[in-house]
This record gives structure tokens, C-alpha cells and sequence, in this order.
């Protein structure tokens, strides 16, 4: 049967900038160049395996890791799309060493862009799903300067985030503090339509998903509770089930729909340097706005997400996200001395 109302998410930004009186109709334009951008990447991205375009540059990004030909793409290609529109005033890329400034040649605006251009990129030879994860902030600063400050920000402060997935279909997911709301890219019309209104998270799960390859480097809280998780025991429904994509859009996505945790806890090996792997600022504090919006929580361990000042632009932290539940549990555990 058909369904009587067909909403595309152009229509869905205006409707939710028309619950804010006096909005100017500027976020309604980034979002929407955003969507722009999505969809040229996700048309790359579908067709890289008959393309020349697979395979390594040779040049590392700035955390050491090798660059697909891809996430360059991806990467240039948001930035070109966003550049111009006037809406905002400075942008920041996990692929980039230093902030992006916008170039003389167009307006400024007031919005703070940072994103992840194409996140899980070890999984693009394999054909698995990979993403693109943004994050909106208003400028902090005042006057003619605009600097790093208005990038190093509490996740709080966030006025959208969401992510794309690249997957069997391609997904836009995004949150402006009012729900979660997911829309599905028709190829045949090239229009992200409403698929997944208000996503709630399950508040418990039954999936966890971390690398287990990294158990010797886990703090021993983390090692009691993925044995928790592992034991049986029919009333608390254990043993859960290990699903672990690598992918980080990937995995979060399914544990959004289904229920469950992800876990990238730090390595623990010198506890008095713990090393976390994921970023704060193009990672963890935008899929955090999500999930809270959503109903679930994200936390280090010790501390909520949303809740950590950034003090600087590649700051990694642990992430643990997910049912509100399973994350709860996981601090209990975490924190026990
Ligand atoms: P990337 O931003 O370089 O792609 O790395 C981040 C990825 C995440 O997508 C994923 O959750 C994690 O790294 C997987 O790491 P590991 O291979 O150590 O399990
Ligand atoms: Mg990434």
C-alpha cells in the first residue's frame, strides 16, 4: 500500500526550521548542501568497484593511517560543497591536520561544520558499509577572526549532527535536538525520503560490539563486563551476541535500529596513559547527540560524552554508546574498584 504522505527531507528541514521562530531558512541551506554532498558520495561510492578509484594514495592523514583514494574524495567534496553557500564560517575534517577556512571569496556565515568525510575506510576494498559523520555548531566567537575556538566545543553546544551510510541502501540520520529522524536515498528520483521517523533505541539490548582482538589491552572492568555479557543466564537474556563490523557508522546504525552497546574502550596497557582510538570532536560527541536524542546514552566510562570541553581538534576518548541500560551497567562495571 502507498503511503499518503511522501516526505523528503528538504520538506523535513523546512517543516523543523518552521518550529523555530525567527530562523532565517540558513541552517534549512546547509543541511540541504550537506544532502548534496551525500548524494555525489554516495553515487562515488557505489560505484568504486568498477572504477579506477580503489586502492591507497600513498599519503597518511594526520593520525598516521594510511588515505583511501575515497575518503580524499569525500573529503574535497563536502568541503566544495559547503564552502560557498554563506552559511558557514569555519569547518574542521578528520582528514585535515588544521581547521578549514572558508575561502575569501565567499561569505561567512554562522555555522561551525566538522565531519568525518568517509569513516571505516579499511572496509571499502571489501564492499562493506562505511559513513560520513557531521556535526553542526553555532560560532562561538565574536568579531572579524574566526579560529580554532570555534571548533574546540562541548558536544552540548551541538545544533545538529548526524550520518550517512553507505550501505545496501544509502541513509541520511540526523538529529537538530527534536528526535532522530532517518531518511532512505531513492536512486531512482535522487531524493532522501522520510523511512525512520523519531528512532528510539531499545533502553536494553542484546548486541555488544567491540574489538576483541583488543581484549589484552582492556581495563579490568571492561574485561568482568564482556565476560557478563558472555555468561548465560535466561532472565537478563546472556549471552549477548558479538556483532562487530569495524565499520563505525555501520555498527552504531544497527545498534540505533536493534538495540545493543559499542564499545571502543581505551588500551589500558600503561594505565597511567591510556590511549583511546576514536575521535571526540568527528566521532564520538555527534553519534553521542544522536543517541541521547534518540533515547540511549554515550559515555567514556567515567564521564557522559556530550558533557567533554575539547581542547584539541584530533582528541581521541573512549566511546561506549548505546541502550541506555547496557551503558549504565557498563559504568558500573567500569568503575568498580
Ligand atoms: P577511521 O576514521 O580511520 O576510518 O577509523 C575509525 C574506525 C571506526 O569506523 C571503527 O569503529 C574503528 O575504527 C575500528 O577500529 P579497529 O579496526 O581498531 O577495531
Ligand atoms: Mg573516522
Amino acid at each position: 500500500m502507498l503511503k499518503s504522505k511522501v516526505v523528503t527531507i528538504q520538506r523535513h528541514i523546512v517543516e523543523q526550521e518552521r518550529l523555530h521562530p525567527g530562523a532565517t531558512g540558513d541552517f534549512t541551506g546547509l543541511l540541504w548542501d550537506l544532502t548534496i554532498a551525500a548524494k555525489t558520495i554516495s553515487r562515488e561510492v557505489n560505484k568504486a568497484g568498477l572504477v579506477d578509484i580503489l586502492g591507497v594514495t600513498g599519503e597518511n592523514n594526520v593520525h598516521g593511517e594510511i588515505v583511501k583514494k575515497l575518503d580524499v574524495y569525500a573529503n574535497e567534496k563536502i568541503c566544495k560543497s559547503m564552502e560557498h553557500g554563506g552559511h558557514l564560517c569555519i569547518m574542521a575534517s578528520e582528514e585535515n591536520k588544521d581547521i578549514i577556512p572558508i575561502p575569501d571569496e565567499f561569505p561567512k556565515g554562522k555555522y561551525v561544520l566538522i565531519f568525518d568525510p568517509l569513516d571505516g575506510s579499511s572496509n571499502i576494498d571489501a564492499n562493506a558499509c562505511i559513513g560520513t559523520i557531521f556535526s553542526v555548531y553555532r560560532r562561538k566567537t565574536t568579531g572579524s577572526m574566526i579560529t580554532q575556538e570555534d571548533c574546540l566545543r562541548k558536544g552540548t553546544e551541538q545544533v545538529a549532527a548526524g550520518y550517512i551510510i553507505y550501505g545496501s541502501s544509502t541513509m541520511m540520520v540526523y538529529t537538530t535536538g527534536q528526535g532522530v529522524y532517518g531518511f532512505t536515498l531513492d536512486p531512482s528520483i535522487g531524493e532522501f525520503l522520510l523511512s525512520h521517523e523519531n528512532i528510539r533505541i531499545p533502553s536494553k539490548g542484546k548486541i555488544y560490539s567491540i574489538n576483541e582482538g583488543n581484549a589484552n589491552t582492556w581495563d579490568e572492568g571492561t574485561k568482568k563486563y564482556i565476560a557478563y555479557l558472555k555468561e548465560s543466564d535466561s532472565l537478563t537474556e546472556r549471552p549477548y551476541s558479538l556483532r562487530y563490523i569495524g565499520s563505525l557508522v555501520a555498527d552504531f546504525h544497527r545498534n540505533l535500529l536493534y538495540g545493543g552497546i559499542f564499545l571502543y574502550p581505551a588500551d589500558n596497557r600503561d594505565p597511567n596513559k591510556p590511549k583511546a582510538k576514536l575521535r571526540l570532536l568527528y566521532e564520538a560527541a555527534p553519534l553521542a547527540f544522536i543517541i541521547e536524542q534518540a533515547g540511549g546514552m554515550a559515555s567514556t566510562g567515567k564521564e557522559r560524552i556530550l558533557d567533554i570541553q575539547a581542547t584539541e581538534l584530533h582528541q581521541k576518548v573512549p566511546v561506549i554508546i548505546g541502550s541506555k541500560e547496557d551503558v549504565l551497567l557498563y559504568e558500573k562495571f567500569f568503575n568498580q574498584k
